[in-house]
C-alpha cells in the first residue's frame, strides 16, 4: 500500500458519527474519501460532507456520501485535505490541483484541519513547489506583468489542451516559481494586497494536525 493510501485511510478514522466533514482535493484526499465512504456504509455513520472542489463532490456523490453546500452548514467540525508542501512550523503550500480558493474557504470555516501527505511534501523551507495565485481573468495580464517585474518567475497554469486553466470559480491561476519563500507570512500579505488577486496557495496558521507517510512505510501523526 502506498503512503498516500496509508495516510488517507488513517485520516478517515478520525471522523466521528454526527460530524460535518470537509473533503479535500487531490490524489491523497481521494483515498480518504473512499475510506470514509466505506466507514459510513460499514458503521452506519451519520455524517454530512462539504467538498473543496467539483471533482471531489462528484467522487463523494458517486460513493453515496451525504453532500451539502458550504452555505447549508454552520461550522465544519473537521476538514481533511492534501497539501503540496508543509514546513516544520506547519505552514503549507496548497493548490497544485487548482482548488486552493475553495480549499481555503472550507479550511477557514473548520474547527479542525488535518493534512494528509506522503513524506515528499515535508520540506524545510516553502517555495520549491510553484506557488499558485488565483487571479480574476479581467486584468490578469497586468498582475502577471507586475509579478515578472518583481522577479517572481510567473507562469499561467495551463490545462491539458494547453489553454489557460480555469478554476471551479471561473478564475485563472498564475504559478510563481520562487524556489524559496523565506518569510511566508509577509509574502502572503503582499500577494493579497495586489488588486486582482483572489487568493494564494500559502496556508498560514491553518492546519492543526499532519498525517504523513514515512520512508519505512509507517505513518507519523504530528
Ligand atoms: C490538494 O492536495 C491541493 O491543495 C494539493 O495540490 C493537493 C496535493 O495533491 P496530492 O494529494 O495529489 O499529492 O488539497
Amino acid at each position: 500500500m502506498n503512503q498516500k493510501q496509508l495516510v488517507g485511510e488513517k485520516a478517515a478514522t478520525f471522523v466521528e458519527d454526527g460530524m460535518i466533514v470537509g473533503l479535500g482535493t487531490g490524489s491523497t484526499a481521494i483515498f480518504m474519501v473512499q475510506a470514509l465512504a466505506e466507514r459510513v456504509k460499514n458503521e452506519n455513520l451519520s455524517i454530512v460532507c462539504v467538498s473543496t472542489s467539483k471533482a471531489t463532490e462528484e467522487l463523494a456523490v458517486s460513493l453515496g456520501l451525504n453532500m451539502k453546500d458550504l452555505s447549508e452548514v454552520d461550522e465544519i467540525d473537521l476538514t481533511i485535505d492534501g497539501a503540496d508542501e508543509i514546513s516544520p512550523d506547519f505552514h503549507g503550500i496548497k493548490g497544485g490541483g487548482g482548488a486552493l480558493l475553495y480549499e481555503k474557504i472550507v479550511a477557514t470555516n473548520s474547527k479542525k484541519n488535518i493534512w494528509i501527505v506522503d513524506d515528499s511534501k515535508l520540506v524545510d523551507t516553502l517555495g520549491k513547489f510553484p506557488l499558485p495565485v488565483e487571479v480574476v481573468p479581467f486584468g490578469s495580464e497586468h498582475v502577471f506583468r507586475k509579478f515578472v517585474e518583481k522577479g517572481y518567475q510567473p507562469e499561467y497554469r495551463k490545462d491539458d489542451a494547453d489553454t489557460k486553466f480555469v478554476t471551479d470559480s471561473g478564475n485563472l491561476i498564475i504559478d510563481l516559481y520562487l524556489n524559496k519563500i523565506e518569510d511566508p507570512k509577509t509574502f502572503a500579505n503582499e500577494l493579497k494586497s495586489e488588486v486582482g488577486v483572489v487568493e494564494h496557495g500559502l496556508f498560514i496558521d491553518i492546519v492543526d494536525q499532519v498525517i504523513a507517510g514515512t520512508a519505512t512505510g509507517e505513518i507519523e501523526v504530528k
